[in-house]
């Protein structure tokens, strides 16, 4: 069950990081929603409403949590540039599935605005130096996080949803 839930593995923080291996991590996150599209291409609404795995997300469900996961993200991260240590707080991701929105909002718009946050995001991360980078936010979750760490953990976030719709396809030979 943990290589359904889990297929690219748990999340695994890098000591430090340089430029460019910051720009790789921006990289993944500035792909994604393309990546995402590609991977719901031509499901049907049903193959689009099965779970990832049993008792999991449906497909539908895990690109919602993405988009909620994106707002939260980002807001986590400017507070942490604009306030000393903020607490981060936490969300029922779990509830926030099952509202409305998050079963009847057609997939592209979720994607779409994990373009446009991204993009943004993309161009905050850029501008930051590496004492900007050293603040922290401090998670009920994750403890005292700091920004470096923050854009590995987004990066990770997507790619591992990622892989349980392309994992599913794969099974299911969609
Ligand atoms: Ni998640």
């Amino acid at each position: 069950m943990d290589e359904l839930r889990y297929p690219i593995g748990r999340f695994v923080p890098a000591d430090g990081s340089t430029v460019d291996q910051r720009e790789e991590w921006l990289q993944t996150i500035l792909a994604l929603p393309q990546a995402l599209r590609e991977a719901i291409h031509g499901l049907t609404a049903e193959q689009l409403a099965t779970p990832y795995r049993p008792g999991g997300w449906t497909v539908q469900q895990v690109v919602h949590h993405l988009a909620d996961n994106d707002v939260h993200a980002y807001v986590r991260f400017k507070r942490a540039l604009t306030e000393e240590d903020p607490n981060a707080g936490t969300y029922r991701q779990d509830l926030w599935a099952e509202l409305s929105d998050s079963r009847e909002t057609p997939a592209e718009t979720s994607i779409l605005l994990l373009e446009a946050l991204r993009t943004r995001f993309a161009i905050l991360v850029r501008q930051l130096k590496p004492v900007d980078l050293a603040r922290t936010f401090v998670s009920p979750t994750h403890g005292r996080v700091t920004l470096e760490r923050a854009i590995q953990m987004f990066a990770w976030h997507g790619r591992h949803h990622l892989a349980q719709i392309t994992g599913l396809r794969a099974r299911m030979g969609w």
